[in-house]
């Protein structure tokens, strides 16, 4: 497993570090990613697979998690596979309806990333969302930022959807406004919605230039034959996030076990985004 995916992060980096190795991490860059982990703590899984999928970036927000168990034994697991050492961070009550819920959760090397604070749900006046977005404030090296997850409605039409997207702006803003100082957005998740539609139109011009770093070319879910859909995203602000480094991805780590990988560690790939973390501009 683990060399399957050393062969894929290897090829997809191979142009932009061309004659650097990328696994000698460098001191000023990071890797931020989201990953839907299919009911984390409910669904059985394969934990030594996951942990070695997610060890390789510095902090990952965790979607769909069904309680804290599961987030526990990923990070036991992480702990006996990898060299570093891992902690998390979880929501402190789970969101969504009354009949189904699931928590957000960070994952994160306590070497490289400093968890500042929680900054709450999202205050949903209009009820705009199922499960509420999640903030918190983190810190690697000099770059410090606030990381909101969100897991999008599918329901039973895609104009439930799309209504979702179409509400993005009002999250950005709202995290935006609750520090003066900090202004380094990142909003990751599932969105069930390839970032194509329409829905994304106005987080898309927001004044801020919000940017999605993940190529909508880019598939995120695995079918029970193929790569599906392109649903999961990270929104990031140009003005504001230039420690974003232009480089991003998927950790395709299926190998063509479509249907082993959707059983045993998710039914999505992880994202990820390379930051600069020397200088901090805000
Ligand atoms: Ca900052
Ligand atoms: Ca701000
Ligand atoms: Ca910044």
């Amino acid at each position: 497993m683990k060399s399957i995916f050393l062969t894929i992060f290897i090829s997809i980096y191979f142009i932009s570090f061309s004659n650097d190795n990328p696994y000698s991490t460098k001191d000023n860059t990071a890797y931020i990613s989201s990953f839907n982990v299919l009911r984390l703590g409910q669904n059985q899984k394969n934990y030594t697979e996951l942990a070695s999928i997610v060890s390789e970036f510095d902090i990952i927000g965790l979607i769909e998690v069904s309680n804290k168990n599961g987030v526990e034994k990923l990070v036991d697991n992480m702990n006996k596979i990898s060299k570093e050492k891992w902690d998390y961070h979880i929501a402190s009550y789970p969101v969504g309806t009354r009949k189904y819920k699931e928590y957000y959760a960070y994952v994160y090397k306590i070497n490289r990333v400093k968890f500042i604070k929680s900054r709450g749900y999202f205050k949903d006046k209009n009820n705009d969302f199922i499960r509420e977005p999640y903030g918190a404030d983190f810190k690697i090296n000099n770059f410090d930022f606030t990381f909101i997850l969100l897991h999008s409605i599918y329901g039973k039409r895609k104009s439930f959807r799309v209504a979702e997207a179409e509400a993005l702006p009002k999250v950005y803003e709202y995290f935006q406004d609750l520090d003066k100082k900090e202004n380094d957005i990142l909003i990751g998740g599932d969105f069930n919605l390839s970032v194509r539609n329409e829905g994304f139109k106005s987080l898309l011009s927001h004044e801020d230039s919000v940017i999605n770093c993940i190529s909508p070319n880019l598939k995120t879910t695995i079918g029970t034959k193929k790569l599906a859909n392109q649903y999961d995203n990270i929104f990031v602000s140009k003005k504001y996030t230039k420690e974003y480094n232009n480089i991003s991805g998927t950790i395709d780590y299926t190998n063509g076990n479509y249907e082993y990988c959707r059983k045993y560690i998710s039914d999505h790939l992880p994202i990820f985004i390379e930051v600069s973390t020397d200088l901090d501009d805000d």
